[in-house]
Parts: structure tokens; C-alpha cells; sequence
């Protein structure tokens, strides 16, 4: 067991702040790291010290190993929290880390490696029982492979780079006479995205609901869940509302889920936080889709339905600390999550600039985890979100009509926000029967 004394946090906005409580309420300190656009930040006030790092350009900032790795060793701090984004699924920064002596808050760069290449991971996961959406083993090796695969799994089929995630590189072909045409235009947006043009090919899921999985590996291979998340109301794959547990899942196939969740953590050996990404088919089964090996946006629900501190456990099992039992996390009523970005509440256009008016709402069991104040400029550098609002309920119903109240006390003045989205969805009688999957928002 080694201790840690200080974090350097290596990002901003919502998520530093979420971070910098949780590490000052563990007795350790807390240093921001901070780009020129964000000299005025709330997180920066909270913060033990702060450094900055570079211009407002991510790319001199938050993304520049180098500034991060200094402003660490000035700071002397002996470990780094990376949060979402950024540097956070960056394998060299994960050695580089480990080179200058700085525990890298996350799991090790071997299992960053296995599950980057979406391809591969799904080769891991198979081999370990973890049920996989049917299609391509491995690699489309060209277009004539392609072909061949398409006919094997039969269409419509989807394919996605191997370097993607998050939608990026991907093309749904409904017929063989669009194939050709649809692989090449993939393979070239893969090669721009990602200096990577690997594609793989699957079964096209229609009207998918995404459901996820919280998980936590120990270095002694110990491996918990903490509950799924259905993340299905997304507009171009940007989640907006998140919740806990999925009301869609029956006991039976929960409990499957959860344990092929464990089964995957321990066969990749797998340290710290991460999400396992699965499809659900309208017939309920459930497909192993990609890793995530980070700490998410939308991980708050699970701390609302289990009690538990999930940075505060990404830190103690980077100290060597074991995790706790399955049996004593007892997962509890319902979580909704809504995503407060800057952004015009219809078409989502992003609105930086200041805010000249802001209330948070309070009250039992609803949480804002927010970086924004009155006066507050939104830089336009950065993606939009201002914060997250998640409240609990003893069941959903609750959960929805504890949102339907927290939004209404919600003020946010001076810029365009997404609360009257999330207010018309606590309304909307789809929403409020589950009665939706992924592409709900391209069709309404
Ligand atoms: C799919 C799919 C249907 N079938 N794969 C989108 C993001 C990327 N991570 C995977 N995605 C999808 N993969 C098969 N075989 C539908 C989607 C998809 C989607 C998935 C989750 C959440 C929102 C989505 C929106 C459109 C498409």
C-alpha cells in the first residue's frame, strides 16, 4: 500500500471539480492544472494550487503531455487524475506517467491497448464468453472480404473503424449494390479520424437501446460491478439523459449482464474504473459492443443508486487497497442524469459566452455538478457541458417527478442551455413509458 499525497488533475471544467472535492475530502490535495481560457474557473478556486499549462487550444493545454507531466513535477505531486476526455484513454501518457515516477490514476496502458483497437476487443471478449454482436473475426482484410462477410452475416450490416468509438467511421449498408461505395467513404473517414483506416463488420442491430455496465477492477483481481446504465437517448451519439438501473431488463437478464460485466473485468485483469458498452436487440439479448477505459460523464447515477464514491475508489485502488464485496454494495431506487450543455435547447447550437444569471437546485437527493457561476464566461473552446443534474427516487416515477422539480428551480441566464430539452423529455409520454431506443431523436 503506498499513499498517495497529491493529485494533479489533468483536465477542467465540471469534472476537475467533481474530482478536487472528492481527493480534499480523502485528506490528500488537490492541484488544477489550467489552460489561458479557463483562468477564471471555479475549479481553479477550489483547488489546493494551480498551474497553467498553455494557450486555450487543447492541443497546448490539455492535451500537451509535456506541460502536464511539468506542472506535475513542480507541483511534486506523486499522482495524476485524468478524468474524461483529454489525456484519460492515452496509453503513452499512462507510460509516461510511469516513467517520471507519477502514479497515472487508471488502469495500466496494457488493457488501454487491448480495448483502443474495437476490433480486437471484441476478439478478447469473445474468447473470454462475453456474448459479441455476430460479424467479421477480426479485420476486413479488403473490399472483397467485405463482400464475402456481408453475405455470411447477411444485410443489413454496419462497419465501423477499429480506431473509432463514439460513431465516427461508421456506415450502416442495407444492400449489397451500396457496399462498395459505402466501405471505401468509411475506410476515408477512418484514415482522416484516426490515421487508421481498419474496418470490422457486424449484424446492424435495429432500434438498439445502449446499456452499459460500471465496473471496477483491484490489483489483487478482484472485479465488482456498480449496476447498469441505459444511455439510449443520445443525439448524434451524444448522450443527454443517462439513468439507473435499466428498468428494460428483467431480473434474470440483469443478473446475466452484471456477471458477464465481472467475467470481462477479471479476464483483461482489468485496474480502477471502466464501462463495458453493450447493444440490446428488441428481443432483449444482449451484445458486448466496446470498452470504455475511463471514468464517464454519466458514472453519478451509479453513485446515487450504490452510496459509493467512485473516484474515491479509482484512488484507494490505485494505493493497493482491495475493493469492496460484491455482496456489500446494495444497489438502491432509481438515478436519472440530465446533461446541461451551452448549447440552443432545438437544433443543440452551441452558445458559449456568459452567464449573467445562475441558481442551482437543491434539495434531498438531487445533485448538481456544476463549474458554472453567475458571471461566468463558457468558453467556446471546449465541448459544451455545463454541468450534470442527477437526482434519485425510491423508483423511477419519483426519480422522473424529483428531475421535473430540480429543472424547474434550475436558472441559467445570459446563454442558451438544454434545460427546456430535459424538460419537455420528463414529459414526453415515450420517455416516461421507456418506450424509445437510440434513434429516437433523429426521428422526432
Ligand atoms: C451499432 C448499431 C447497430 N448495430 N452496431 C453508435 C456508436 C458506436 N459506439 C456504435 N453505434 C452503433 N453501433 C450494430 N451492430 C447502432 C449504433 C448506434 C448507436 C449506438 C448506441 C447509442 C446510440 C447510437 C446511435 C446510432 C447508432
Amino acid at each position: 500500500m503506498s499513499t498517495i499525497k497529491r493529485v494533479l488533475i489533468a483536465n477542467r471544467g465540471e469534472i476537475a471539480l467533481r474530482a478536487i472535492r472528492t481527493i480534499k475530502e480523502m485528506g490528500k490535495q488537490a492541484i488544477a492544472v489550467y489552460s489561458t481560457a479557463d483562468k477564471d474557473a471555479l475549479y481553479l478556486q477550489l483547488a489546493d494550487a494551480s498551474i497553467c499549462i498553455g494557450g486555450e487550444k487543447s492541443s497546448q493545454s490539455y492535451l500537451s503531455i509535456p506541460s502536464i507531466i511539468s506542472a506535475a513535477e513542480i507541483s511534486e505531486c506523486d499522482a495524476i487524475f485524468p478524468g474524461y476526455g483529454f489525456l484519460s484513454e492515452n496509453q503513452n501518457f499512462v507510460e509516461i506517467c510511469e516513467h517520471h515516477k507519477i502514479k497515472f490514476i487508471g488502469p495500466s496502458a496494457d488493457a488501454m491497448i487491448m480495448m483502443s483497437d474495437k476490433s480486437k476487443a471484441k476478439d478478447v471478449m469473445k474468447k473470454a464468453g462475453v456474448p459479441v454482436i455476430p460479424g467479421s473475426d477480426g479485420a476486413l482484410v479488403d473490399l472483397h472480404d467485405a463482400y464475402k462477410n456481408a453475405d455470411e452475416i447477411g444485410y443489413p450490416v454496419i462497419i465501423k473503424a477499429a480506431a473509432g468509438g463514439g460513431g465516427r467511421g461508421m456506415r450502416v449498408v442495407e444492400k449489397k449494390e451500396d457496399l462498395e461505395k459505402l466501405y471505401l467513404a468509411a475506410e476515408s473517414e477512418a484514415i482522416t479520424a484516426f490515421g487508421d483506416g481498419t474496418l470490422y463488420m457486424e449484424k446492424f442491430i435495429k432500434k438498439p437501446r445502449h446499456i452499459e455496465v460500471q465496473v471496477m477492477g483491484d490489483k489483487y483481481r478482484n472485479a465488482i460491478h456498480i449496476g447498469e446504465r441505459d444511455c439510449s437517448m443520445q443525439r448524434r451519439h451524444q448522450k443527454l439523459i443517462e439513468e439507473s438501473p435499466a428498468i428494460l431488463l428483467d431480473d434474470n437478464t440483469r443478473k446475466r449482464l452484471h456477471d458477464t460485466a465481472i467475467r470481462a473485468t477479471q479476464a483483461i485483469g482489468y485496474e480502477g474504473a471502466g464501462t463495458f458498452e453493450f447493444l440490446v436487440d428488441e428481443n432483449k439479448n444482449f451484445y458486448f459492443m466496446e470498452m470504455n477505459t475511463r471514468l464517464q460523464v454519466e458514472h453519478c447515477v451509479s453513485e446515487m443508486v450504490s452510496g459509493l464514491d467512485i473516484v474515491e475508489w479509482m484512488i484507494r485502488v490505485a494505493e493497493g487497497e482491495k475493493l469492496p464485496s460484491q455482496e456489500s454494495i446494495k444497489l438502491q431506487g432509481h438515478s436519472i442524469e440530465c446533461r446541461i450543455t451551452a448549447e440552443d435547447p432545438v437544433r443543440f447550437i452551441p452558445s458559449p459566452g456568459k452567464i449573467s444569471k445562475y441558481i442551482a437546485p437543491g434539495g434531498r437527493n438531487i445533485r448538481m455538478d456544476s463549474h458554472a457561476y453567475q458571471g461566468y464566461v463558457v468558453p467556446s473552446h471546449y465541448d459544451s457541458m455545463i454541468g450534470k443534474l442527477i437526482v434519485w427516487g425510491e423508483d423511477r416515477t419519483r426519480a422522473i417527478a424529483k428531475m421535473k422539480q430540480a429543472l424547474s428551480e434550475l436558472t441559467i441566464e445570459g446563454i442558451s442551455c438544454t434545460k427546456t430539452f430535459h424538460q419537455k423529455m420528463m414529459e414526453n409520454p415515450d420517455f416516461i413509458d421507456n418506450n424509445y431506443d437510440t434513434n429516437y431523436l433523429s426521428n422526432h
